[in-house]
């Protein structure tokens, strides 16, 4: 066994730090860093499965141009060759790049140089854009530069921690762990969320806010805390310009009532959160996609920036606004300037900037101006003005808005390269040239997570075929493109101090992006690099601000009207993400313990609505809105709001017939940041009938989805199973099952069917279908897959003796299902969450599903009385 590795988790902002120790081919043991000050020592669900998706299963591991293999040198030849000519030809702005906050710093300081300096167009845009745009304009429109002035110790120091549109212990679990042990020690939470999620479960208030209501709740409380006499005059004076009428104008219709109607609160506890606020000077207001993924998401942010700014509640221990970050390197690529409206190292494209920066790269030709942003860049696509476009480690065809249009743009486009780790991708479905890319654990560079701190991601294993870093890949083509001293880098290590150099040059302190020491590190430095933050621990403590005069802003921002429902579209569609699967699911889709949480796309539906549209829980429902449609499992919940709807955005076509939430988002984007309103789509429902439902087991992957109306993959251990449902007839289905020996058994009063195919004593697949009945519970038939002989009793669909299924895992490290865990505080008679850790271990390792521990807790107790 070789020494642990410190590296950091491929997933989210949090930005964990993971000791990895390689255990064999292709095998890793992961446990958590306790030196690491993002997480010290603890993971959540997805980063404590890393080890399941290291696996080589579904690769890309060649390049290809169309469907052939090919080596690179034919591939960078010809890349380099089509954006040559095209630029020769169209000029510039005919080619673009859409990157992601997944690549590495390195990575992205490679591309964006070579776009920006060198090509000559800041048409490179990244996925941020999708993610926290609006955050980045609305800090720079308050502080002169995109600075998160918090970090994770504010929450432990916070007294008042405020949670807004942020699914904190799913998205962020590490972080919400922090939050609930603050609260243990006497902090309150508020969270301000359309929905009840788990996270507002276990708050102090919820304000279950008519969505896009925001703008209106803030005001209204900076109002409330002025005559409250919570407003700091003096920091106001010292620290911050304050426009003239600004008081004026936010008085108008900001009282109590008013604000209560609007964001549709009970009056109560908009007053309970009001009063708490004003009292409590420690608060940490914490904020999300709730927040960024709007129309109106730069005006969301700075109504929270006023509010910290006006109260004089930033650069203090535990008084901060906090906007978190989603991706592992979402604030790399800040830094870095990946977005087509920065250029680079936190600046714009100012002329003493672009002059900067032209002379520090040595430039051939400087961008001129800020690029198309995502939903204009592919607009830009579909309407034939970008002719080549390079996509890296992002799935836009998956998850940009509108995705069909996006999906029309891409086939339409004359060139489109994809690098990806993975072979088969939606996005990858419509390029020319398909790039294998080195994935977390083979790749070497760094990455800064939600509160500054830079880590290192080290690398575990060899590149496996031939796949090679990103930074590699880029600088190869800008190499080929001609700039060969330019992108003459050997190593990350090389590009990192490149890139701290352009932090500090000319950089008299006016940016606050300043990364100093790390500039004149050797190799063996970044090789043992520790995690560091930049901007200090208390940002803007001196109340000095990035903008010309010291000062920062208080914007004026204005609620827009909420629109009424529309007739044919009577229902608001809202989007966000499930606890263990992250994104378009190319990684966690692989690991069997994080498909268990939620197993398929589920549209989650108020009672009220249910009753009154005829939806049933466990039928299916057609999501129709002006963009598209699909189809999705119902859940009836208490949980939305009525009127509302929630889908979660993970599964492609790769993976599902039904689920495909990116074809249904408006492609409407913020004025400022041009980030997309994704939590907001009018929309309508209705109920889909099937005359049989089953499920498909399989020991192989099957190269196709199968043909009927509803098919969702589910990771098992040892294969993969299918929940289907149709209306057509089976054969086609049938006709999936491997070859070997059949048992069938039917039964044709109650439309059952069940077929089994044995090979080798072992179990290769199987197919159950009925018409009327109960499915067997799949939890046997599963292990299954795995036994070494088939039982006999296969199509009775479970063991003699064993009875029901534990129902949906809850607790994914010790596989521990909702049955199991109710059974035990009924028959052991659990009082609290830790008592249930106690008697069978659930919630005791990566803690992810505590919050769900004290609803179930909660729900048996209430049964109880
Ligand atoms: N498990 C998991 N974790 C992840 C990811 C993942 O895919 N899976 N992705 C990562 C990434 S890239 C990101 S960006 C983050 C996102 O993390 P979050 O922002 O926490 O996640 P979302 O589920 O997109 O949305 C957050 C909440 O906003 C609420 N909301 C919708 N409309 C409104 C509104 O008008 N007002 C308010 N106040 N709230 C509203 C939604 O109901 C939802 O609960 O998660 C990161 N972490
Ligand atoms: N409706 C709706 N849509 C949304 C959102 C929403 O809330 N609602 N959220 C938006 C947000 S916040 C985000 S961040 C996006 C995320 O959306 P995407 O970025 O499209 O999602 P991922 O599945 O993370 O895509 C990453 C891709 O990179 C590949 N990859 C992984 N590692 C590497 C690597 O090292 N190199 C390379 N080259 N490739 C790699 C993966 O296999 C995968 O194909 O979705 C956005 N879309
Ligand atoms: S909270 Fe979970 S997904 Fe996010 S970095 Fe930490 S372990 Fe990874
Ligand atoms: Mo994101």
């Amino acid at each position: 066994m070789s020494e642990a590795v410190r590296t950091t988790c491929a997933y989210c902002g949090v930005g964990c730090g993971i000791r990895a120790t390689v255990t064999g081919e292709r095998k890793v043991t992961i446990e958590g860093d306790p030196d690491h000050p993002a997480n010290r020592g603890r993971l959540c669900s997805k980063g404590t499965h890393l080890g399941e998706t290291v696996g080589l299963e579904g690769r890309l591991l060649t390049p290809m141009i169309g469907k052939k293999r090919t080596n690179w040198d034919r591939a960078l030849d010809l890349v380099a060759k089509r954006f040559k000519e095209t630029i020769a030809r169209h000029g510039p702005n005919s080619v673009a790049f859409y990157v992601s906050g997944q690549l590495l710093t390195e990575d992205y300081y490679v591309a964006n140089k070579l776009m920006k300096g060198f090509i000559g167009t800041a048409n490179i845009d990244t996925n941020s854009r999708l993610c926290m745009s609006s955050a980045v304009a609305g800090h720079t429109r308050a502080f002169g530069e995109d600075i998160v002035p918090a970090t994770y110790n504010d929450l432990d120091a916070a007294d008042l921690i405020i949670l807004v549109g942020s699914n904190t212990a799913w998205c962020h679990p590490i972080i919400y762990q922090r939050i609930r042990a603050r609260c243990e020690a006497g902090a309150k939470l508020v969270v301000i969320d359309p929905r009840r999620t788990e996270t507002a479960e276990e708050a102090d208030i919820h304000l279950a806010i008519r969505p896009g209501g925001d703008v209106a709740l803030m005001n209204g409380l900076l109002q409330y805390c002025r005559e409250a006499g919570a407003v700091d005059d003096d920091y106001l004076a010292a620290h911050v310009a304050v426009p003239e009428n600004f008081w004026d104008e936010l008085g108008e219709g900001n009282d109590l009532w008013s604000v209560a109607r609007a964001c549709d609160v009970p009056v109560a506890d908009l007053r309970r959160f009001y009063e708490l606020f004003a009292a409590t000077p420690r608060t940490v207001t914490m904020f999300s996609q709730g927040i960024n993924q709007s129309t109106s998401g730069t005006d969301q942010v700075n109504a929270i920036l006023n509010l910290h700014l006006a109260t004089g509640r930033i650069g203090k221990p535990g008084a901060a606004p906090f906007s978190i970050t989603g991706q592992p390197n979402a604030m790399g690529g800040r830094e870095v300037g990946g977005l087509a409206s920065t250029l680079a190292a936190h600046m714009d494209f100012a002329p003493e900037n672009r002059d900067r920066v032209q002379r520090f790269w040595a430039a051939p030709a400087m961008a001129e101006k800020p690029g198309l942003k995502a939903v204009d860049l592919f607009r830009a696509v579909g309407e034939g003005r970008i002719k080549a476009l390079w996509v890296m480690a992002t799935n836009p065809a998956v998850s940009m808005p509108d995705a069909g249009r996006v999906r029309e743009a891409l086939a339409a486009c004359p060139f489109v390269v994809v690098s990806d780790v993975i072979e088969n991708t939606d996005t990858g479905a419509f390029a020319h040239v398909r790039l294998p890319a080195a994935a977390w654990g083979e790749k070497d560079g760094t990455v800064t997570n939600s509160d500054r701190t830079i880590s290192r991601q080290r690398a575990l294993f060899a590149m496996p075929g031939e796949a090679m870093p990103d930074w590699w890949i880029v600088k190869e083509v800008a190499r080929r493109m001609g700039w060969k001293t330019a992108f003459s880098y050997d190593r990350p290590a090389d590009i990192w101090r490149e890139h701290c150099r352009l932090s500090t040059y000319d950089n008299d302190g006016a940016r606050l992006f300043a990364l100093p020491g790390a500039a004149q590190g050797g190799n063996a430095a970044y090789d043992d690099m520790k995690p560091f933050r930049w901007g200090g621990d208390q940002t803007f403590a001196d109340g000095r601000f990035s903008t010309i005069d010291g000062r920062a802003r208080l914007v004026p921002v204005a609620q827009k009207p909420l629109p009424e429902p529309l007739v044919k579209w009577p229902l608001t569609l809202n989007t966000g993400r499930y606890r263990d699967q992250w994104h378009t699911m190319t990684r966690t889709g692989l690991a069997p313990k994080l498909a268990r949480h939620r197993e398929e796309p589920l549209v989650e539906v108020h009672p009220d609505d249910a009753a009154r549209l005829g939806l049933v829980g466990g039928g299916l429902a057609r999501v129709e809105t002006p963009q598209g449609e699909s189809v999705y499992r119902i859940v009836v919940s208490e949980g939305q709001r009525p009127g509302e709807l929630f889908v979660p955005i993970h599964w492609t076509d790769r993976t599902s017939s039904g689920g495909r939430t990116g074809l249904l988002p408006r492609p409407l984007v913020d004025p400022v940041s041009g980030q997309p309103g994704f939590k907001r789509t009018p929309a309508a429902i209705a109920p889909v009938a099937t005359r049989w439902r089953g499920f498909l087991l399989l020991a192989n992957e099957l190269d196709e989805r199968p043909a009927c109306l509803w098919a969702t993959r589910v990771a098992v251990p040892a294969g993969v199973l299918w929940e289907l449902a149709g209306n057509g007839d089976l054969k086609c289905i049938e006709a999936l099952l491997p070859r070997g020996e059949r048992i069938e058994a039917q039964d044709i009063a109650r439309g059952t069917r069940r077929v089994a195919v044995v090979t080798g004593g072992r179990l290769a697949g199987a197919l159950f279908v009925t018409e009327s009945g109960e499915l067997p519970p799949r939890d046997w038939l599963i292990a299954q897959l795995s036994a070494p002989d088939v039982a006999p009793t296969l199509l009775a669909g479970r063991a003699p003796g064993v009875a029901a299924d534990r129902g949906p895992i809850i607790c994914v490290c010790f596989d521990i299902g909702l049955k199991t865990i109710a059974a035990a505080i009924r028959d052991q008679q659990l009082a609290d969450v830790a008592a249930i850790g106690g008697a069978i271990g659930a919630g005791t390792n990566c803690g992810s599903c505590r919050p769900a521990l004290a609803r179930i807790l909660a729900e048996e107790t209430s049964d109880a009385a």
